[in-house]
């Protein structure tokens, strides 16, 4: 991609409004853009970071064994009236009415819709287990939208459903999206711990909530230093095991970790002082287990083995992938910008042309940006005619894992300097080995 075709508008100031850095970081470097209170249009370069994080998220929903799917925003009122949450919701559910005048209203999340999918077509346990999923825009009208798309009204949700013949079943439902969360987070170079947490409005006995420790977080948190350790399962993990599943649950549950609602002052007084770690979190991710309270009233049941019928037993996984990318910020700075993870990162490399209009430049950097892109890298082509500083800048700025800088001098000698966004580290190397150096140089 050529940046003089491409649109990123980059902030010179820094936005007053923005209280806490990703949301400072993202307006500046021209990824989102404030269309309404808590409400937020995504620009070029911040879609292309969120649709790496579904990607990730797709494939790790899809590697446990979800299957996606795509609900309406939009929803009747009558479905929420059988479970009894269209009164419970309260004020955060936006409430509309369509020219008929009947009750609509904006998702805020989806347990009503899927369980009425299901009990349309699913009548015998032999169907089971089923998780479906979708990543769909959700509305809650938060007392206090705040930090950008951290705490925004409308946002993406990754939100998947589980439906078990009885709680065993419905256990293992959970594990296996327990599990799928570990490695999703770290993917993305997070470290997120589970724990127990709150049901709220979802409802429920079992609940845990995936914590990213970060100054800024809105929730404080009380976890055992253990957790800062943690091996998390690698690509091999076998999701139709469920007793390694349960295992690796655990592991990743035994050691104490709890939200400030679930926090329970006597068992944390019974780990070292050493070994606490009492800190702010950002939630990324909340799983739970409510059993029948969406099938019952609704009348979701199956045939079981038994022939008698049964309420199915559920279960419901939620990722916020807007949320996720604000707090992969807060954890992956620096004073001069954004630092990508390679995973999500909006491009792989930036081509700096220092001199644009030499023609040993323009000729290098055409060959390179065509040798990274055949090689499957996406390359950000800064062509513009704007200073050398203000290039290296925006480079920083916008975070790309790698700069490939070609300038004349270089260009004469057949060389190019490369340097990595994280560490800094800055190497000259022939131009044959450009592909080599942003491949990791192993
Ligand atoms: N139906 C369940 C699980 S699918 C549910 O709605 N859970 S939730 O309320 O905990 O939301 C799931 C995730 O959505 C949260 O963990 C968070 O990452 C994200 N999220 C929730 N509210 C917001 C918000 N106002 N702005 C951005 N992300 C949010």
């Amino acid at each position: 991609m050529r940046l003089s075709r491409y649109f990123l508008p980059i902030l010179k100031e820094t936005p007053r409004e923005a209280e806490i850095v990703s949301h400072r970081l993202m307006l500046r470097a021209g990824m989102i853009r404030q269309q309404g209170q808590g409400s937020f249009s995504w620009l070029p370069l911040g879609k292309r970071v969120l649709d790496k994080v579904c990607r990730i998220i797709r494939e790790e929903q899809d590697r446990a064994g979800a299957l996606e799917i795509l609900m309406p925003t939009i929803q009747s009122a009558e479905l929420w009236r059988e479970s009894g949450r269209y009164d419970d919701y309260g004020k955060e559910m936006l409430r509309i009415k369509d020219r008929q005048e009947r009750d609509m209203l904006y998702g805020p999340t989806n347990e009503e819709m899927v369980t009425d999918i299901f009990r349309s077509y699913v009548k015998s346990y032999k169907d089971l287990p089923l998780n479906l999923y979708h990543i769909q825009w959700k509305f809650r009208d938060e007392v206090r939208p705040r930090f950008g798309v951290m705490r925004s009204r409308e946002f993406l949700m990754k939100d998947a459903y589980s439906f078990d013949l009885d709680y065993e079943g419905a256990r293992a439902a959970y594990n296996r999206m327990f599990v799928s969360y570990l490695r999703t987070f770290t993917r993305m170079g997070l470290q997120a711990i589970p724990m127990r947490a709150d049901t709220g409005p979802i409802g429920g006995d079992l609940s845990h909530e995936f914590i990213i420790l970060a100054e800024t977080g809105e929730s404080q948190v009380f976890c055992h230093r253990d957790y800062l350790g943690l091996a998390v399962p690698g690509e091999d993990v076998d999701f139709a095991n469920d007793d390694e599943i349960g295992g690796i649950v655990k592991t990743w549950t035994t050691p104490y970790a709890a939200t400030d609602e679930m926090h329970d002052e006597k068992a944390w007084e019974g780990i070292p002082e050493e070994q606490q770690v009492s800190a702010r979190g950002i939630e990324v991710g909340h799983i739970f287990h409510f059993g029948e309270k969406y099938s019952k009233p609704m009348g979701a049941k199956v045939a079981g083995p038994d022939g008698k019928e049964h309420f199915v037993s559920m279960g419901s996984y939620g990722i916020g992938p807007s949320r996720l990318i604000a707090a992969v910020i807060e954890a992956m700075h620096d004073e001069n910008g954004i630092v990508w993870p390679e995973s999500i990162a909006p491009f792989d490399v930036a081509l700096i042309n220092m001199k644009v209009g030499d023609e040993a430049c323009d000729q290098l950097c055409e060959r390179i940006n065509s040798v990274l892109t055949k090689a499957g890298k996406d390359v950000l082509y800064d062509d513009t005619d704007q200073r050398a500083g203000g290039k290296f800048a925006t480079a920083d700025l916008i975070g790309l894992p790698w700069q490939v800088i070609v300038g004349p001098r270089g260009a004469a000698a057949g060389e190019v300097e490369i340097k990595n966004r994280r560490t800094g580290e800055r190497v000259t190397v022939p131009t044959e080995q450009v592909l080599h150096q942003v491949s990791g140089g192993a």
